[in-house]
């Protein structure tokens, strides 16, 4: 008996949970008070409350984010996301972002609709783009190839795992253990420390740089619950004294279907690191790179909904699920009777990605605008990945088009 990649995913996403709230308490509390909430929207709203997703799948549903430093390290995070049914959707370039961050992502994500019912956990990663003379200059880029060339983010016991898994579509118990055992102690923070000097200088160009290239493993930067009425807990939060950045990303609240993703996040936390000076002494200080993020879910724009919401926002919508149908802006499919479905969004968004990523910034670092940027494309990301590099529209589109045959 094997145990499958669907398994593999829900066990690897609580296991995941279970560190990441061991290392970074304050991430409990906001799935306490996510939990609340949703007990009290499906209390309100009945069965309503589950148009967008069972409360099962809502309640288990967590997403990531994770960064990595090179090609090689990102196709790792492909073979291990690969073992667990989870498959690269989407190219986001967030050096477009306002302020610019120096990282291009993709998603791990389940992409079938019944796997994203078992269990829809997906992981935003990023990955440095070192080339980028916006960023950093020629010694600071050879620098990092060096530092980043040296480590090892993965045990090649995991990666053959990760192999095993994905060749024979699961492992077998004792493997499956070992397996989700590297992988969550891949993404704990580590107790190295960390090189003052280096890091430093990577950080007045870019904390998520530092974050990235000045430590020598990776970690979870945060795992983000899932919420039936964020208005809800943004207010709760509040009230347990809990400081969450200024506002809530993506579209406003109003009485229109929900559509696409709304998200909030705290600050990050101050956490204990170890760090070596350069006279070789270790001494203990703290940095803020971790914090603790929620999101609640809509209906998936088509490229056409997409386009209107970038250009004039939520209040051009249509009032009615029927209306957004009809013209065509929102997938749906039909239930036993007849009536519409909205496929959810499964993916994030580039702008509210940017806020998120915000959360952990100490400035805005330093860009040279006159400096040449470095291309990077959803084709380029899909070679350094080995891997099909799914359009989140293609999914979406197929998944709509199958309601409509049947
Ligand atoms: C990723 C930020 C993006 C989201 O939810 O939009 C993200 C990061 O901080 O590494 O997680
Ligand atoms: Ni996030």
């Amino acid at each position: 008996m094997l145990i499958g990649p669907t398994e593999l995913r829900a066990l690897f996403a609580s296991s995941l949970s279970a560190l990441y709230g061991s290392e970074v308490p304050a991430y409990n509390t906001l799935v306490e008070v996510s939990e609340a909430v949703n007990a009290s929207v499906l209390e309100r709203m009945g069965a309503e409350a589950e148009r967008l997703g069972s409360i099962e799948r809502v309640t288990a549903e967590r997403h990531g984010a994770i960064r990595v430093g090179t090609p090689t390290e990102l196709g790792q995070v492909g073979r291990i996301f690969a073992a667990c049914g989870m498959h690269p959707v989407g190219f986001y370039d967030l050096r477009e972002a306002d302020p610019p961050i120096p990282v291009v992502s993709t998603a791990f994500r389940p992409i079938d609709r019944a796997e994203l019912a078992a269990n829809p956990f997906r992981v935003f990663t990023s990955l440095l783009v070192v080339d980028d003379r916006r960023f950093f200059d020629q010694r600071t880029q050879a620098q990092l190839e060096e530092f980043l060339g040296a480590r090892r983010l993965f045990p090649e016991e995991l990666l053959d795992l990760a192999d095993l898994a994905e060749k024979q579509s699961g492992l077998a118990p004792v493997d499956a253990d070992r397996f989700l055992e590297l992988a969550t102690a891949s993404f704990a923070l580590s107790p190295e420390p960390v090189d003052r000097a280096w890091y430093d200088h990577l950080e007045a160009i870019s904390s998520v740089a530092a974050d990235i290239g000045g430590v020598s493993s990776t970690h979870i930067n945060h795992l983000t619950p899932r919420v039936l009425d964020i208005d809800e807990l943004y207010a709760r939060m509040t009230e347990r004294g809990i400081r969450m950045i200024d506002r809530i990303q993506g579209p406003p609240l109003t009485d229109k279907p929900a559509v696409l993703l709304r998200q909030t996040s705290f600050r990050a936390r101050a956490e204990p690191r170890r760090f070596r000076k350069a006279d070789g002494s270790v001494t203990t200080g703290e940095l803020r790179v971790r914090f603790g993020e929620v999101e609640a879910r809509g209906v998936a724009l088509t490229p056409a909904g997409r386009a209107l919401y970038d250009d004039r926002g939520i209040d051009a919508f249509p009032d009615t699920e029927q209306g957004l149908h009809e013209a065509g802006l929102a997938y749906y499919t039909r239930d036993a009777e007849g009536r519409l479905r909205p496929v959810v969004y499964e993916d994030f968004l580039p702008k509210s990605a940017a806020g998120i990523f915000a959360s952990n910034l100490t400035s805005d670092g330093s860009v040279d605008a006159a400096q040449r940027a470095a291309a990077r494309d959803a084709a380029w990301l899909q070679e350094a990945l080995g891997r099909r590099l799914h359009d989140p529209y293609d999914l979406y589109a197929a998944e709509a088009a199958a309601a409509g045959r049947g």
